[in-house]
């Protein structure tokens, strides 16, 4: 799969004449974007037929970013690209004007597409499975400083990297509508070891094109409302994080993919010869949270639609499918109504229908045990019933989950529950991102760490000799972030600024307010003289907000608001900044990651399931300034907790605090914090939508006010925060920074895989 200099620019050459009429001194970036990827495809092998045993990873998102790097990078010829096409006076770099492929909305998406490098480098047989959605996660800019949407045309750049496969489309049937999914292919390429995975996403089309005879008998209309819907299904990705919206279009996707990917799976199955009761020695289903779950029902009737009894059919699924959670927080936990489900899926509805037979006949108590329960259907508690195992993110959450989330499940089947920590792939987090850095390892270590992370531990027996570099090179990766930004969103930052930085999604939960509080508290400190010799520090922000989350929309515009002020004001400019980036992605992480000063990781103790952003940081070298939830535990268990800075409230405290919460008092005893909060009502900030005045209620007022304990943790947070400030530019400071990338093995994705092959799948 190798080509030399030469060959590549022949291979170049050749696509660029015979596909696009041009050569490469006049090819447009998007033609010569084409004719690469092209050259790289036409590297890809065959796929072997073999007989191992493989899984499929059934998720609704795959949020897999820009591939053409990647790609490049794990087929180990990234150099000789570049120095092909630099030989010939164009640049790789031109292709990151490449939109991403943002199929998903942030961590489960994410940690779906590390899995995929991580499985295919390891050469554990995984393939994902999902949707091709028309628009993914849509672009965000701000006007006013309000989030504005627009729709996400993924495919301005054509797909060189899919396949269509019209040859294996299957049917999907809805009540209302018969519909044709077609496969498209996405090779996934493991690191420099010649293993290809695929990643199939289903397309919804409608089964006739178009009905020219219904047109000419003026049933046009009716022709055209068939089509609509049938596209519909893929139209676009729902950008909510966190929160369920019972919408039926939503349903429809769901079915849709898993129905088409099990027919597939089902059919190759039958078509090697091999019996449906075998079905488990082949196969496995991971289910990524509960999206995919209504694969349990359709793969009941499709089994019994070849004839077997339902007995049958569950103990075939009992031993496929696998469960997994990412999130505690109940509105997330899907759930349908059985009207509506019934309606567009009767058999399917059946199916579900008995499985809680079989849960009653099984001797559960149904007080505590149930899959329909007053005509709502609960998709986790189906996933747990059927699933042979069900995993949580991190210690922390799988804890949780045991204890309370899934209690009366956990004691009836102790059995399924396991852990396994999340993780992210070292070669777009590292290797890709920052890749000076990873070559200052390679010359102390040796590139062994590439593919067996536990080895970067080999550092810390080096880091006096490692500082220097490490410096610098963190300076030049600020300054290219600095000038991205300045290009980017408009502002001017200094690399020599401390860059503290918060990239998530925006929720309440993950407490974005909370770090905008103490931009407010640093702010009025530094005018009114009570804080001196305040180290200059870019605060900086990027996060989407769920289009319909109203509060995480005021949190955009208040962080907005503060940046206003702070920017526009004189007195503070060589002390402070405030950015919040536009549309933060996938390609914009790569750049802030190692980049960042600091990594803020401030979630209310026990909402963050995992997060895989921290080790995002952790990897490239950053501190966390975090509480103790998901999985910076274990980042302090690894690290050391006296090298990160840990505040706020543990989950224990978070319960006893939540039942006597006057968060009124805590502002009062803090006069900082009260003038910090204040300026969402008293007109520091423009305010016309009023959006302002509800964030303010929301955390002083109401059934809960300060759900998620900003107000309540802000004291601590300050405290740790400005130790962290003073600390940093010290040589221990710098050692923190080197110690936590030294200890970061535990969170590759290649060692999240290999447990799950081990202790789930069974390869
Ligand atoms: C139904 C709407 C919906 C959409 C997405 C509900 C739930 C989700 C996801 C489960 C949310 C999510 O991405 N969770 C994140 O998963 C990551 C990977 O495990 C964890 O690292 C994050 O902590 C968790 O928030």
């Amino acid at each position: 799969m190798k080509l030399n200099k030469k060959q590549w620019q022949e291979s170049i050459a050749r696509i660029l004449r015979a596909e696009y009429g041009t050569d490469v001194q006049s090819a447009t970036k998007k033609e010569l974007y084409g004719a690469v990827s092209r050259a790289v495809m036409a590297l890809v092998p065959a796929r072997k037929k073999e007989d191992k045993k493989r899984c499929a990873y059934f998720s609704a998102e795959f949020l897999m970013g820009r591939a053409i790097y990647a790609n490049l990078l794990n087929l180990g010829i990234l150099d000789e690209a570049e120095d092909a096409l630099k030989e010939l006076g164009r640049d790789l770099a031109e292709f990151e004007e490449v939109e991403d492929a943002a199929l998903g909305n942030g961590g489960l998406g994410r940690l779906a597409a590390c899995y995929l490098d991580s499985a295919a480098s390891k050469g554990i047989p995984l393939d994902g499975y999902g949707i091709r959605y028309r628009y993914g996660l849509f672009r965000q800019s701000f006007v006013d400083g309000f989030q504005h949407e627009e729709g996400d045309d993924w495919l301005k750049w054509g797909d060189p990297w899919s396949v269509c496969c019209e040859r294996d489309t299957v049917l999907v049937r809805f009540a209302d509508l018969t519909v044709r999914a077609v496969p498209y292919d996405m090779p996934v390429f493991g690191y420099k070891n010649g293993v290809v995975n695929n990643l199939r996403l289903w397309q919804s089309e409608p089964v006739q094109a178009f009905d020219f005879t219904a047109f000419n008998e003026m049933r046009g209309d009716q022709t055209a409302v068939s089509n609509f819907n049938a596209s519909k299904i893929c139209d676009v990705l729902y950008p909510n994080d966190n929160t369920m919206t019972g919408k039926i279009l939503r349903l429809r996707q769901q079915y849709f993919m898993v129905s088409a990917s099990l027919q597939d799976i089902v059919r190759a199955h039958k078509a090697a010869g091999k019996a449906l009761a075998e079905l488990p020695k082949s196969w496995c289903f991971q289910l990524n949270d509960t999206h995919p779950v209504i694969a349990i029902p359709e793969l009941l009737r499709i089994l019994e639609g070849e004839g077997m009894s339902f007995e049958e059919a569950f103990a075939v699924c009992a031993k496929c499918f696998n469960f997994t959670n990412h999130t505690i927080m109940a509105e997330a936990l899907e759930k349908w109504d059985a009207l509506a489900l019934s309606d567009l899926l009767p058999d399917v509805y059946e199916e579900i229908l008995a499985c809680q037979r079989k849960l009653e006949a099984d001797g559960l108590d149904t007080a505590r045990f149930y899959i329909v329960r007053d005509n709502v259907i609960h998709m986790a508690n189906l996933a747990i019933f059927v699933s042979a195992h069900v995993n949580g993110v991190a210690e922390i959450h799988t804890g949780i989950l045991k204890a309370e989330t899934f209690r009366d499940w956990y004691e009836r089947f102790p059995e399924k529950f396991v852990n396994i920590t999340n993780g992210i792939t070292p070669r777009r987090w590292m290797l890709l991102n920052n890749p000076k850095m990873a070559k200052c390892i390679d010359a102390v270590i040796g590139s062994d760490w590439h593919t067996d992370l536990g080895k970067i531990k080999g550092i810390e027996a080096h880091i006096p000799a490692l500082l220097a570099d490490f410096k610098r090179i963190k300076g030049e990766n600020k300054a290219k972030l600095a000038a991205y930004i300045k290009e980017h969103d408009g502002v001017d930052i200094s690399p020599d600024f401390i860059f503290d930085v918060q990239v998530k999604r925006l929720h309440e939960y993950k407490r974005q307010m909370l770090n905008a509080l103490s931009v407010l508290y640093f702010y009025f400190g530094i005018k009114d003289g009570s804080i001196k010799d305040f180290p200059p520090t870019a605060f900086l922000f990027g996060a989407k907000a769920a289009p319909g989350y109203y509060m995480a929309k005021a949190v955009i515009k208040f962080i907005n608001e503060i940046a206003r002020l702070v920017n526009g004001d004189k007195d503070v400019q060589d002390k402070m900044k405030v950015v919040f980036m536009q549309n933060y992605n996938v390609s914009y992480a790569e750049k802030i990651v190692c980049a960042a000063d600091i990594s803020e990781q401030i979630s209310m103790a026990g909402m963050e399931a995992s997060g895989t952003g921290n080790m995002k940081f952790m990897l490239n070298g950053t501190v966390t300034l975090g509480t103790m939830d998901g999985a910076n535990v274990e980042i302090c268990e690894e690290a050391g907790r006296e090298n990160n800075y840990i505040f706020g409230a543990t989950v224990e405290e978070v319960k006893e605090i939540k039942k006597f919460y006057c968060p009124r008092e805590i502002v009062e005893q803090n006069p900082a914090l009260k003038r910090a909060l204040q300026t969402l009502i008293d007109g520091t900030m423009q305010d016309e939508s009023g959006m302002l005045k509800k964030l303010y209620e929301s955390l002083t007022t109401g059934y809960q006010p300060d759900r998620y304990l900003v107000l309540y943790d802000f004291a601590d947070y300050v405290r740790v925060k400005e130790q962290l400030l003073r600390d940093y530019g010290s040589e221990a400071f710098d050692k923190k920074c080197l110690i936590n990338m030294a200890n970061v093995g535990k969170f590759s994705a290649d060692r999240s895989v290999t447990d799950y092959a081990n202790l789930i799948w069974k390869l």
